[in-house]
């Protein structure tokens, strides 16, 4: 059986890292060019020919693709083998405008998968383990993604998908999985109910994989402490291949990129200048493995830095950080740019649990920011007077945090509708668009 922990590839030198790079990115710009009219037009437009591209180096030469590219050319237009050699679909999860889909030959879902097993591996999994997918199952990339991972370990891999919360316990306590794989709301969901029924002590839960939306360092504590785990961040898009395009390690310090199989850079969102390492901005990833849908300097709307630090594990790729945004999700209240993440850390911080819910309306022609939080069952005993100090208190560190008032309404525990996948955080009212 293959060990996915690969020191010759994770571990390489920077030098070996970017010639690897440089001839795969010369192979998938000539493959592109020649199979996808669709990157032809945009390369042709930008006045660069496949041999204009000899290494990295050459990569800013390069069109960017958004997912308005991606939406113009579905379902067909960016597949770059002949439809037979497609193996596979996936699709994200968005709700707005047309879904976009990727495709995959056997050896981009091999390569997926491998990377996903590197994912398990860092995460302490062996063959011994049991690993227990929770992401979800079908058109999403969470389940699908980490199954193959898990397989190519050669754990035991409970294809549990999302929902039904009992059957999830039950099954955890009775085949004493050991790695939780899920997203990270999911995950504290699965934490309050385990405390609430005292079933702690039946958990035999070493590690948890969580990924798929944007978590805070607090909601890390909260996890590891309730279900007694190490939590690892596992990112990854739909149109990139999936989960698996950059993990983390044992230092937990932000994930390295598969940098074997995508090349990342940071941009200015708004230029599109690519900025020095340790800046924050777009992240931009180029495919330079993958044979069906390799997208070249594909704009994630991501924010987040870069960083090539030595790291404690030994692996040498570079580290993404945790992205702190999109720039696209970004909210705008009163002309002032508002992250989701920013308020999770003031509740975190002050002791609530994650669980919020941001709602932006407008009104007499001006922005309202209302937050909602759940007590804990402890706060939700305490006075009137006490739940208006509380609420007024974390009014102040909200404005501390984001220089803009926010009105904050405590409700009861567990009156804001939990999530099995991705958290829906905030609600836009303004029909801004
Ligand atoms: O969320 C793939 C995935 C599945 C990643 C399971 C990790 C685990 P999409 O549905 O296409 O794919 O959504 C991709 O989700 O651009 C980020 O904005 C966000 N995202 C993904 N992972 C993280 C993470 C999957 N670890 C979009 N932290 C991305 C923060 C994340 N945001």
């Amino acid at each position: 059986m293959q060990n996915y922990y690969q020191p010759e590839i994770e571990c390489a030198s920077q030098d070996q890292i970017k010639s690897w790079q440089s001839e795969r990115l010369v192979k998938t710009v000539e493959h592109v060019y020649a199979h996808v009219p669709y990157y032809k037009r945009l390369m042709d437009e930008k006045g660069v020919q496949p041999g204009d591209i000899r290494s990295v180096a050459d990569l800013h030469k390069l069109p960017f693709l958004t997912k308005d590219d991606l939406r113009e050319a579905y379902p067909f237009g960016l597949l770059a083998v002949p439809q037979q050699d497609a193996v596979r679909i996936q699709s994200t999860s968005g709700t707005t405008g047309r879904r976009v889909v990727a495709f995959y030959t056997q050896h981009d879902l091999d390569l997926w998968e491998d990377c996903c097993a590197r994912a398990i591996v860092a995460a302490g999994g062996t063959r011994d383990d049991v690993v227990h997918v929770s992401y979800g199952y079908g058109l999403f990339t969470g389940g699908a993604g980490l199954h193959g991972g898990s397989h190519k370990v050669g754990s035991l891999t409970l294809p549990m998908s999302s929902g039904n919360t009992d059957r999830q316990i039950q099954f955890m306590c009775d085949l004493g999985s050991t790695i939780l794989c899920c997203t990270p709301s999911y995950a504290a969901y699965l934490g309050e109910t385990i405390c609430e029924r005292g079933l702690q002590d039946q958990i035999k839960l070493k590690a948890g994989i969580f990924g798929a939306e944007a978590w805070s360092e607090e909601m890390r504590q909260d996890i590891q402490n309730k279900l007694h785990i190490k939590a690892y961040d596992i990112y990854g898009l739909t149109e990139i291949s999936g989960p698996g395009v950059s993990f983390e390690c044992s230092e937990q310090t932000g994930m390295h990129v598969n940098e074997d199989h995508f090349i990342a850079e940071i941009i200015d969102p708004v230029t599109g200048e690519v900025l020095p390492e340790g800046e924050k901005g777009e992240l931009v990833f180029t495919c330079i493995t993958k044979e069906a849908f390799p997208l070249l300097r594909y704009r994630t709307r991501d924010i987040c830095v870069l960083n090539r630090k030595k790291c404690s594990c030994g692996r040498t790729h570079v580290k993404m950080s945790k992205p702190m945004g999109r720039s696209d999700d970004m909210l705008i209240v009163k002309g002032v740019n508002v992250f989701p993440s920013q308020i999770e850390t003031v509740l975190l911080n002050k002791g609530y649990p994650a669980n919020y819910q941001i709602v932006v309306s407008r009104e007499n022609n001006s922005d309202q920011l209302d937050v909602q939080v759940e007590m804990t069952p402890e706060m939700f005993s305490d006075t009137v007077k006490q739940v208006a100090n509380r609420e007024k208190e974390l009014v102040e560190s909200m404005k501390a945090m984001l220089g803009i008032y926010a009105k904050v309404q405590l409700v009861a525990p567990k009156s804001i509708t939990r999530s099995e996948g991705k958290a829906v955080r905030v609600i836009d009212k303004r029909n801004l668009y």
